[in-house]
């Protein structure tokens, strides 16, 4: 071929490119085949540049007629793409808004949030209460020895105040404690007095499911041990106490009792919040509510602990959480507290 009919191959073949190339990017559908369309006219084996590598066959003067042919036809292809791109990625954009559209006058999904449970709430109230008076809160293991239980504590295995907390065995001398006492044994073993703590935790007995006794149930138990601790100290503390959870024109009154752990020992009772001391039906005609147990710690339990009787003494109490909560609301069956059903810790 002479040279005039390679200009006119060449320049043959930049319009047909131009055309094939206008053609197929307007048909593109994708970023994809986009990216396959440059390849194919612009990149290095592209049929663009299969072109120019023919201009070597033209003569020194067309070559820069066709270079600037092929620059011009670079550069369309250039736009085209640019262009194209451009609206594919419009197209993409407007049907993802069409797609994602929010109606945003829809009602919101309400989370159902849970509640605390009253035990806890309880619990946190009374806490607090003692932290405020100085006391460590301390807890301990729900599963413990016989001689932490009962032992200890002045109850050996033949004594008759274990028929009332008859409770679970793992071993002849391993079962589920009965109270939360075993853990003050344990801090009198391991601290030196002064000693201010409570205990609250979870405590087990024998008893069938009814509406005043569970298997499970909560107790807070307290001690207070250090030099020249008397019956005085127990019943400012115990009085400050009930006047905080109460109310401070709470009237609190001490009955003589027995607990084999305690010398001498009582229960304590707050007058009806109710009704002030006539009688109704939260009292149960009584114009008093039982609130817990104390005592002066037996000598011989401190000595069990390896606290001198000599030089130290203390006080202890203990009181149960389910009953001052149901006392509290009135709440007449024990077993809502382990249901769970959210219509009733709602309420709290
Ligand atoms: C040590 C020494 C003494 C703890 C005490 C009570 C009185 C008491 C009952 C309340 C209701 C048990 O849950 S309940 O049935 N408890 O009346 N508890 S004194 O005395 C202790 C504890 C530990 C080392």
């Amino acid at each position: 071929m002479n040279q005039k009919g390679m200009t006119r191959m060449i320049k043959e073949d930049l319009e047909n490119l131009r055309k094939k190339a206008e053609g197929e990017l307007k048909e593109t559908k994708d970023k994809q085949s986009l990216e396959n369309l440059r390849i194919q006219y612009l990149g290095k084996k592209g049929e663009l540049t299969a072109i120019l590598k023919q201009m070597r066959n033209l003569p020194e003067k067309e070559r820069p007629v066709i270079g600037q042919h092929a620059n011009e036809l670079r550069a369309l292809i250039e736009k085209e793409l640019t262009d194209r791109a451009t609206e594919l990625h419009e197209a993409e954009t407007a049907q993802r808004l069409k797609r994602e559209k929010i109606d945003v006058t829809l009602p919101g999904k309400r989370r159902v949030l849970g509640h605390r449970h009253p035990l806890s709430l309880e619990l946190s109230e009374i806490k607090e209460i003692f932290i405020g008076m100085g006391f460590d809160i301390v807890s301990g293991p729900e599963v413990e020895y016989d001689y932490y239980n009962f032992e200890a504590l002045n109850m050996p295995k033949d004594h008759p105040a274990r028929d009332t907390q008859d409770t679970f065995y793992i071993t002849d001398n391993i079962l589920l404690r009965t109270q939360t006492s075993p853990v003050q044994v344990r801090t009198m073993e391991k601290q030196k007095p002064p000693i201010r703590i409570i205990s609250p935790g979870r405590v087990y007995r024998s008893d069938a499911v009814d509406a005043t006794h569970s298997p499970l149930f909560h107790q807070i138990e307290g001690l207070v041990v250090d030099k020249d601790i008397t019956f005085s100290n127990l019943k400012g503390t115990l009085e400050t106490i009930i006047k905080r959870m109460y109310g401070e024109d709470s009237v609190v009154r001490f009955r003589p009792h027995h607990f084999p752990f305690t010398e001498p020992s009582a229960e304590v009772d707050v007058q009806c919040f109710h009704c002030h001391g006539e009688g109704c039906r939260l009292c149960k005609g009584e114009g008093w509510i039982e609130l817990l147990g104390c005592g002066m710690v037996h000598p011989k339990v401190l000595t069990n602990c390896g606290i001198d009787p000599e030089e130290y003494s203390g006080f202890a109490f203990g009181m149960g959480l389910e009953r001052l909560v149901m006392r509290k609301y009135s709440i007449d069956d024990m077993r809502l507290f382990y249901e769970n059903d959210v219509r009733f810790l709602n309420q709290f």
